[in-house]
């Protein structure tokens, strides 16, 4: 029995579930869970929506996402379905232990993972964990309806850049198809998802450019508490800025590195042949060949600088340059 069929059984045979993603959820991690958590309420399954945070502003708009609870689940469940989450720390500090969750089911498409979970349906080549989610309730038997497809919707445009990253396949392709047809609408999507931003991010985006590096193909954005008061801007508003480094001619990896009260977190971005997510998994963080994340802890009085160096000089490693 494959774990799909798997997953279809416990699914079945539960009453009550818990659906949630990885904590600080993008809008992969919200639009996969929350297509899920209609899916199976609509087989007439109790759901309860939990994250570490609650559901971006801006993704605030999407059917289920007012309802996503920050508050940690005490009952106990007969399963639980983890999205867009390759290591069990991603979940956030205070996730319920096992005896709350019941089972974990791991949707999931990173490659650079630690599993964790009890039946996994993970697959790196798929593009976005809405892919993943549409297979499970087509073998569910659930159709889709427009709160499904709205969601889904979210799910592949924001994990495929709008449909132009390397894992957009015929799949990806095929799934938009059916989710406009079940009544998602691209451009409604759009206007409120992109097209609603608040000044301070430009406010924003505008400092952060100005601090600009380039060490050979690597590209460097700079961002710290003063940028972000001087924006008048929270940090996650910061999202994808990383983009605009990589996007530049001659650079392969882009990065965003954010000075916190903890230490240096880097925002990486790559489209060449060097794979950022084994550069973050060095310092314990993950994500794609693309698009990872990671944090490096400075100590109080530590050397912030050599820190920094230290995050660069992997990077540099990575993409074949020499250190300087
Ligand atoms: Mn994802």
């Amino acid at each position: 029995m494959n774990n799909l069929d798997k997953a279809v059984d416990l699914i079945r045979a539960g009453k009550r579930f818990l659906v949630t993603a990885h904590a600080s959820p993008d809008g992969d991690a919200l639009g996969s869970m929350l297509a899920t958590a209609h899916g199976l309420r609509a087989l007439g399954k109790e759901v309860v929506v939990y994250d570490r945070d609650p559901a971006p502003p801006r993704l605030r708009f999407l059917p289920g996402a007012a309802d996503v609870q920050v508050r940690r689940p005490k009952e106990k469940f007969d399963a639980c379905l983890v999205h867009d989450c390759g290591d069990a720390r991603l979940l956030g500090e205070g996730f319920p232990g096992k005896e709350v969750t019941g089972p974990l089911v791991v949707l999931d498409h990173h490659a650079s993972v630690r599993p964790f979970g009890d039946l996994e349906l993970r697959d790196s080549t798929a593009s976005a964990v809405g892919v993943i989610v549409a297979r499970l309730l087509k073998a569910l038997g659930v159709a889709l309806d427009k709160p499904i497809a709205e969601c889904l919707w979210c799910s592949l445009v924001c994990d495929t850049g709008w449909f132009r990253y390397p894992a957009t396949d015929e799949e990806t392709l095929e799934l938009a198809r059916a989710c406009v047809a079940a009544g998602a609408v691209p451009w409604e999507f759009a206007a409120r998802a992109e097209e609603q931003q608040p000044a301070a991010r430009l406010r924003l985006l505008a400092l952060v450019l100005q601090t600009l590096e380039i060490r050979g193909r690597l590209a460097l954005l700079h961002l710290d508490d003063e940028l972000l008061a001087k924006a008048g801007a929270p940090p996650e508003m910061a999202e994808n800025f990383a983009n605009y480094a990589r996007a530049l001619e001659g650079i392969e990896v882009g990065a965003l590195l954010t000075r916190t009260r903890k230490g240096w977190n880097a925002s990486l971005r790559s489209k060449g042949d060097c794979d950022v997510g084994v550069v973050a998994a060095k310092f314990e963080g993950g994500g794609h060949r693309g698009a990872a994340g990671c944090s490096l802890a400075v100590p109080a009085g530590g050397d912030w600088t050599a820190a920094r160096e230290k995050l660069i000089a992997a990077l540099l490693e990575a993409l074949g340059e020499p250190a300087k």
